[in-house]
């Protein structure tokens, strides 16, 4: 990589407007769960700090290594041994806190609603834990669980490992072919699915793609299907089982068996942008030891008042991590919802936060840019007094996104943290902590104590402040992947080949001044235009301040001159009309900016942006349309109809100087 050019760096500070940043309020910084005290333990002795966080669980028998480490491979708190269920369900019952509410579900059809209390979560886990012995699933054994956000996803979930079976969620929104493919790679023998769910107002149907998905896969015996929408399903007497015919009528007693720390707990695949998924393996100890650490730190959860709420999908990883494992090993009471932000209203989230007075929000960027669009005044009706915490996780935010969120939502009184982390780091890496930082919009600041993560060159050298480069993990740490199911070599060329000996995630990030991290994107999104290298986030960002801008999308295409030029797709904000001049009015407000090396190529006004099915905008794809090529594999794409809404615009493209 060139050396990272000086404009972007030198307007950073344009954006932040004067070097912004936000101080923890008074009151959350004096009751903080965490300290910056918390940094320097770490740094001072990282083990005996991963040590510490380990004792917040309950061990059935104490590690006799913290960490075993031959590098890329690692076990940690070797020869320790615990049971993930009953630390996120049983423990807490037995501390007396059975009638605290684990979650409340809020379906999408208004007024259907449950709560489930950590008795009533431990009886269901029970109950589905002594169903999966007596279909034959044991320690070890596969689940592939295709299901809609209902309370059975975490049930099924928890009965896994419970048993020391090792779950692979596959989003409810994949496709027959993206499902079967899962279920071979893992050698699935169970699929746990619904009939169906409820979507933009309708049911939507799921028995049917697992039906086609296990046409093909003989390994699976079993299919148990919930009913969540009555749908007219096909049957197959021999393979199918209702839930409420086998799961209801077990026993609601079943004794956790503790498993080793290593023990797998799921796999979760990853589509990445090439090539065949990767089944991203988590093990035991260590992942809910920092799944239930980052969470209590980085949203300062307090489980006696707190009200959380994250609004991923559980078949991501966030839902995995920070709506199921950390929350519930803390003991928290979260909110679920089944749907859409926009069913039936567009206010449907804040009448949610409002209804159960949320106080810790965690969301993604591409849904804040969503809500901005759609107006300030939809937020506004709410009251959100309840708030004291907001995060962000998916992608980069851009600061114009992270102060709208701290203003319009927060009520410019709510610390927002930026956290970055990925399905194989398993748990957050890179956060602020809300009674510590002084944030700055944007920015994800520093790596949590006991992470070791830094930014280096082309070359595996650390860049100084100001400088640009790679992000990099330089000690392993507890949740972090343990491999790719069934391919070790994968695991070493894809994260460990690149930078000798450290972690290369595949992100850009920089370094500013003060030394904070901010993250620019994937590096495949990187571009590089007449030797110096421009990051995509940092030209969506600056398209996003101007006031007409709702969301962005950035790509280089291949260009004779420049080797590549940037090319931006953008959605104006309701009311901004496509206009002759707003391409220009743009280019020139990219250019003042971030300098007039950034300054796009073209500027193409399109009515929606293609997205993955988690919300991250597909650039690969955009890449494709700015340099004329056909289109790649657009299976992950949530909408694809919203390509050829774009290709068409690609006539009329602007292409000034
Ligand atoms: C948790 C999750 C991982 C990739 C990651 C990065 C991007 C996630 C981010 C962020 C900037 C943040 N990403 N959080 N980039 N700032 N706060 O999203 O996992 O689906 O595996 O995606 O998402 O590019 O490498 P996953």
């Amino acid at each position: 990589m060139a050396e990272t050019p000086r404009e972007p760096q030198e307007t950073l500070s344009n954006l932040l407007q004067e070097n912004r940043r936000f101080a923890p309020p008074d009151d959350l910084a004096a009751a903080a769960n965490v300290t910056a005290a918390a940094y320097e333990e770490a740094a001072a002795d990282r083990l005996g700090f991963w040590e510490r966080a380990a004792d917040r669980l309950a061990w059935a028998k104490k590690w006799d290594t913290t960490l075993e480490w031959n590098p890329p491979f690692a076990k940690w708190f070797v020869g320790g041994q615990l049971n993930v269920a009953y630390n996120c369900v049983d423990r807490h019952v037995e501390a007396g806190r059975g009638d605290k509410v684990a979650y409340y579900w809020e379906g999408e059809p208004e007024d259907d609603t449950r709560v489930l209390t950590y008795r009533d979560l431990q009886v269901q886990v029970n109950k589905a834990a002594n169903a999966l012995a007596e279909l034959g699933v044991g320690k070890g054994d596969r689940v592939a669980i295709y299901m809609p956000m209902i309370p059975e996803l975490p049930i099924a979930m928890l009965a896994c490992a419970r048993v020391g079976a090792v779950h692979s969620v596959v989003f409810g929104g994949f496709s027959a072919s993206a499902l079967q493919s899962r279920i071979e790679d893992a050698d699935a023998k169970l699929v746990i699915t619904a009939d169906g769910g409820f979507r933009r107002g309708k049911p939507s149907a799921l028995k049917p793609t697992v039906d086609e998905a296990v046409a093909n896969t003989p390994g699976v015996e079993k299919v148990l299907v919930v009913r969540r929408t009555n749908q007219e399903i096909s049957w197959n007497g021999d393979r199918d089982v209702w839930w409420h015919d086998l799961v209801d009528r077990q026993s609601d007693q079943h004794e956790a068996q503790p498993h080793d720390a290593e023990h797998p707990l799921y796999i979760l695949y990853t589509s990445g942008t090439t090539g065949k998924p990767k089944g991203i393996l988590h093990t035991t100890g260590g992942y809910l030891t920092q799944t239930a650490w980052t969470h209590h730190a980085v949203f300062d959860l307090k489980p006696d008042t707190d009200i959380y709420w994250c609004t991923a999908d559980i078949g991501w990883v966030t839902g995995h991590s920070y709506i199921v494992y950390g929350p519930l090993a803390n003991g928290a009471t979260s909110v679920i919802y089944e749907g859409t932000p926009d069913t039936p209203h567009r206010g449907r989230f804040w009448e949610i936060v409002q209804k159960y007075k949320v106080t810790i929000l965690y969301t993604a960027p591409t849904a804040i840019r969503t809500f901005m669009k759609w107006g300030d005044d939809i937020p506004a009706k709410f009251d959100m007094s309840s708030l004291r915490v907001l995060g962000s996780v998916g992608e980069p935010i851009n600061p114009e996104a992270y102060v709208w969120y701290r203003e319009h939502i927060g009520g410019g009184r709510c610390p927002v943290v930026d956290t970055w982390w990925q399905t194989e780091t398993g748990a957050i890496m890179i956060s602020p902590l809300p009674g510590v930082t002084h944030a700055k919009p944007g920015a994800a600041m520093r790596p949590l104590p006991g992470i070791v993560a830094d930014v280096v060159d082309d070359q595996g050298n650390s860049v100084p402040n100001g400088g640009g480069g790679f992000l990099v993990v330089k000690e392993p740490w507890p949740s972090m992947l343990r491999t790719i199911w069934g391919d070790d070599k994968r695991y070493v060329d894809t994260y460990w080949s690149r930078f000798e000996g450290v972690y290369f995630p595949g992100d850009g990030a920089k370094k500013d001044e003060d030394g904070d991290i901010w993250l620019l994107g994937r590096v495949d999104d990187v571009m590089l235009v007449s030797g110096h290298n421009i990051s995509t986030t940092e030209v969506e960002s600056a398209l996003v301040s101007h006031p007409k801008v709702a969301e962005a999308a950035v790509v280089g295409a291949t260009d004779p001159v420049t080797g590549q030029a940037i090319v931006s797709f953008v959605i104006l904000r309701g009311g901004a009309e496509e206009s002759e001049d707003i391409a220009k009015e743009l280019r020139d407000h990219v250019a003042k900016t971030l300098g007039p090396i950034a300054k796009p190529r073209q500027i193409l006004v399109v009515p929606e942006l293609p997205k993955t099915r988690s919300g991250k905008i597909m650039r690969r794809l955009l890449r494709d349309v700015a340099e004329n090529r056909s289109l790649g594999d657009v299976t992950t794409l949530t909408d694809s109809s919203v390509m050829n809404l774009i290709a068409e615009k690609l006539p009329s493209a602007k292409s000034e100087d």
